[in-house]
C-alpha cells in the first residue's frame, strides 16, 4: 500500500453528533414555524436518517408517511424553503455553541496538519453546514485547513452512492489508495468504499446497530485522555486514542 497522503472526513455523526443534537431539533423548529404539527422524535429520527440529505428527508416523509402538508404549487420548491428554514435553525444552534465536535477529532486534525497531510470534507450535507460548524468549533481559518470541501448537491447522487467521495478524490487530484475516509454510519461506508476508499468507523449515537462489514476498523470515537475510546473491530493499538502514528500502520497494513 502506497503512503498515507490523505484523510477526507464525513461530517454528520463524524466531526460532531449534529444529527441528535442539531438537525433533528432544527427540522421540528421549522415544521413547528411553517404551521405543520409535523414531529420527528429521536426514534423516528433513527429510520429518516436512512434516507441521506434533508430536502431528500422531507420528501421521503411526505410520500412514506403521508403527513398533512399544504396544498402547494410547486412542491419541490416548497420543500426547499422548509429545508432552509431548518438551515437557519441549525445555524443559530451552531453559533448557540450546543455541538461541539466529537472526542479526539480536534487532535487527529491538528496532528494530521502538523504531519503535512491533506485533509478533506466529504458530506452531504449543505455547503454552508460544513462553514458553520467549522467556524463554530475550529475557528475561521480551520475552513482553509481542507484541500476540498466536497458537500450537498455539488454530485446528483448523495451517500450512499460513491459519487460525492469521487468528486473530492478528483479536486485532491489523488488517488484512493493514498487516502483514509472517516464515516459513522452504514451509507457512508457503501459511499466511501464504493469510492475504493480504506474506511475508518466511528460510529456514534444513531449508527451503534449498522453493519459495519468492509470497514478496516470500527471504534466507538477517536477518544482521548479523558474519554477513552473503545475498539469494536480492529487493533488494540487504536485504543485508548487514536493517533495518526497508528492510522499510518494500519493504512500500511492493508493489501
Ligand atoms: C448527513 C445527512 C444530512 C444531514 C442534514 O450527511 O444525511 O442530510 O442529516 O443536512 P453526512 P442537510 O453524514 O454525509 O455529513 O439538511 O443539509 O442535508
Amino acid at each position: 500500500m502506497p503512503a498515507l497522503q490523505a484523510l477526507i472526513f464525513d461530517v454528520d455523526g463524524t466531526l460532531a453528533e449534529t444529527e441528535r443534537d442539531g438537525h433533528r431539533i432544527a427540522f421540528n423548529q421549522a415544521f413547528a414555524e411553517a404551521g405543520l404539527d409535523w414531529d420527528w422524535t429521536p426514534e423516528l429520527y433513527g429510520e429518516l436518517l436512512k434516507i441521506t440529505g434533508g430536502k431528500e428527508r422531507i420528501r421521503h416523509y411526505l410520500d412514506r408517511w403521508q403527513p398533512t402538508a399544504p396544498e402547494v404549487e410547486d412542491q419541490k420548491a416548497w420543500i426547499a424553503s422548509l429545508h432552509a428554514a431548518k438551515n437557519a435553525r441549525y445555524h443559530e444552534l451552531l453559533h448557540g455553541g450546543q455541538i461541539g465536535l466529537r472526542p479526539g477529532v480536534e487532535r487527529l486534525l491538528l496532528e494530521a496538519r502538523e504531519a503535512g497531510l491533506t485533509l478533506a470534507i466529504a458530506t452531504t450535507t449543505t455547503p454552508e453546514n460544513v462553514l458553520t460548524l467549522l467556524r463554530c468549533t475550529l475557528g475561521e481559518e480551520s475552513i482553509g485547513w481542507f484541500a476540498a470541501i466536497g458537500a450537498g448537491d455539488v454530485v446528483p447522487a448523495k451517500k450512499p452512492a460513491p459519487d460525492i467521495y469521487t468528486h473530492v478524490l478528483k479536486e485532491l487530484q489523488l488517488e484512493p489508495e493514498v487516502c483514509l475516509a472517516f464515516e459513522d454510519t452504514a451509507a457512508g461506508l457503501k459511499s466511501a468504499t464504493g469510492a475504493d476508499l480504506a474506511t475508518f468507523i466511528t460510529q456514534g449515537y444513531y449508527s451503534r446497530d449498522h453493519d459495519f462489514t468492509g470497514a478496516i476498523a470500527v471504534l466507538d470515537g477517536l477518544g482521548h485522555e479523558a474519554e477513552p475510546c473503545q475498539v469494536i473491530a480492529g487493533p488494540d493499538y487504536l485504543a485508548p486514542a487514536v493517533r495518526l502514528e497508528a492510522l499510518v500502520e494500519l493504512h500500511a497494513s492493508q493489501a
